[in-house]
């Protein structure tokens, strides 16, 4: 059986609401990042990087969000997601690719911006641009979204549960919240609404208002 590794509030809340979704069997180990479960050997065994989500299927260990994704929904999809053409299977591929190499690492360079420079003195440089930037993106998604219910239109797709977290962190970096951006707000509100997503909060012992605390 599938297990997934999972800290609450992290990017791991995609691949634990998608095994929900598609009522994948699942085994859960909840990681607490503030206790620095993710930086003992045992999960260090796991992925290097010491980073959630991992996934074990059996003697097989995938890391990367986007990938876990993928594996679920190969094992697990069938009938239960929707048929994606050629055009559509690239769409949602482009924006995991874009949650994970754009948006992902802006909120790092926010986080985390000793990892971007050894200097002390760069990091509120960083920061600020990250935040910029991180504005600057997701104002073009808000315009983008237009009346769509999902990404792809009326097809919910991996890039959804992707965009779950990724939106989830945008009131702790901007300080307006989700007051400019009131389409991505409705999206937001309508993954919130899908049951799968409720399950995996409650997992994680989270509410809307939690996920969203600054
Ligand atoms: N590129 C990785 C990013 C994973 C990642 O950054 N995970 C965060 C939580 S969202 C984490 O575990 N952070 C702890 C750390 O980096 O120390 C993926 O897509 O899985």
């Amino acid at each position: 059986m599938i297990k997934l590794y999972h800290a609450p509030r992290a990017c791991s809340l995609a691949a634990l609401s998608l095994l929900h979704h598609l009522d994948a069997p699942f085994q859960l180990e909840l990681m607490d990042l503030r206790r620095n479960e993710h930086r003992q050997s045992g999960f260090l065994a796991l992925n290097p990087l010491g980073q959630v989500p991992v996934l074990v299927d059996g003697d097989f260990v995938l890391t990367q969000l986007g990938a876990i994704l993928g594996h679920i929904a190969r094992l697990h999809g069938a009938g239960r997601l929707p048929e994606l053409n050629a055009r559509e299977q690239a769409e949602q591929e482009r924006w995991m690719y874009f949650f994970a190499s754009v948006l992902h690492i802006q909120f790092a360079g926010y986080w985390r911006p000793e990892r971007f420079s050894d200097d002390v003195l760069g990091h509120e440089a960083i920061r600020a641009t990250a935040r910029k930037h991180l504005a600057q993106a997701f104002a073009e998604r808000n315009a983008a979204m237009g009346r769509k219910t999902w990404l792809l239109g009326d097809k919910l797709c991996l890039a959804d549960f992707y965009f779950l977290p990724v939106l989830g962190w945008l009131p702790r970096v901007l300080p307006e919240g989700f007051a400019p951006y009131p389409t991505l707000e409705a999206y937001l509100d309508r993954l919130l609404a899908l049951p799968a997503v409720q399950r995996a909060l409650a997992d994680g012992g989270v509410d809307r208002q939690s996920l969203l605390a600054a």
